[in-house]
């Protein structure tokens, strides 16, 4: 995970040959480390956001001179990173569960994003440790557009004891997220759980169609779920559904297969809202919590 992006950084650190931290010296290593975090895939916007941050805290810290400069570069940059990881908007899936619970009323979340970047298996997957950890859900299958989406979630559902609320295909899926929040109303279900159609960020009929579901049920959270492999045109899909829909956290996935590494920092920075899982395989199990941290040690080197 996040092999090239880990090796291209240990590679600069190893390179530095500076013995001063000057804003000479300090603009060569960013200008390097600018260049290796877009060949990574972090957004340009981004990249110079870590290079400002980090020319601030190196010019600001005291340091001897003709001391080596590596850790203090190394620890800066971590702490750059973990601070553009850690937004500081929080989200806590299970709080929000327990809040709701409070309200009596189920918790409502709506996932979305492009094609096949795995909403429907996040939301399987989010369904199980809902479950394990004790609390009730409904899937409402709100992808009324792609064929056999239904059935997909349907199997889902059958295989996680989840019931699933459904209509026909083309039918209004915001109609069918409906009936998927009733339904949890009158049983006193916990969270309810919408999928949605796979749309093309300039598919605007489906865009329309998303922001009908938002304005009929109002979700209490509204999931942003992307692919780490995209590469750049994550950048541009968090822009637009963060200025159409608004993006409460998201969830990346298919991290299992991500050598590059960029992604996670440019989506937690361009959308101002916190990453909250981790997609890393096609099993249920294969979902953990964000945590800054474990990125930051698959990015930087050790030493
Ligand atoms: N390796 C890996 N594969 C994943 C992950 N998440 C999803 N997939 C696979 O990606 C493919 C698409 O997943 P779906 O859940 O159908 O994606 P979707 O966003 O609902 O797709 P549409 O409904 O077509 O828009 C499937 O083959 C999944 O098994 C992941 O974290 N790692
Ligand atoms: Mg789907």
């Amino acid at each position: 995970m996040f092999d090239q992006l880990r090796k291209n950084v240990s590679k600069l650190i190893k390179k530095i040959t500076i013995t001063d931290v000057s804003p000479k010296s300090v603009a060569k290593i960013t200008k390097e480390l600018n260049d290796i975090l877009i060949k990574n895939e972090v957004a340009v916007v981004t990249a110079d956001a870590i290079c400002e941050n980090l020319t601030s805290i190196l010019l600001k810290t005291e340091h001897a001179r003709f001391s080596n400069p590596k850790p203090l570069v190394l620890s800066s940059l971590r702490e750059v990173l973990l601070d553009i990881l850690s937004p500081k908007k929080k989200v806590d899936l299970l709080e929000k569960v327990e809040e709701s619970k409070k309200k009596n009323t189920p918790l409502t979340i709506a996932f979305f994003g492009v094609n096949g970047v795995g909403k429907t298996l996040s939301i399987a997957k989010l369904g199980k440790m809902l479950q394990d950890k004790g609390y009730s859900c409904v899937f409402a299958a709100g992808d009324t557009f792609r064929a056999g989406s239904i059935q997909q979630l349907q199997k889902h559902g059958e295989k996680l004891g989840i019931r699933v609320i459904a209509q026909t295909y083309g039918s209004d899926a915001a109609a069918v997220a409906f009936d998927a929040v009733n339904h949890a109303i009158s049983k006193n279900i916990d969270v309810v759980l919408i999928d949605t159609a796979g749309r093309i960020e300039t598919s605007s009929n489906l865009m329309a169609e998303l922001q009908k579901i938002c304005k009929v049920v109002e979700p209490d959270l509204r999931i942003f779920v992307g692919d780490a492999l995209t590469g750049n045109a994550l950048v541009s899909q968090v822009t637009l559904f963060n200025e159409k829909i608004g993006i409460d956290a998201s969830i990346l996935n298919k991290i299992d297969a991500d050598v590059k590494g960029g992604a996670s920092v440019s989506v937690t920075h361009i959308s101002n809202s916190p990453i909250i899982f981790l997609g890393k395989g096609q099993e249920y199990k294969d979902i953990e919590p964000f945590s800054p941290e474990f990125i930051v040690n698959n990015i930087i080197p050790a030493k």
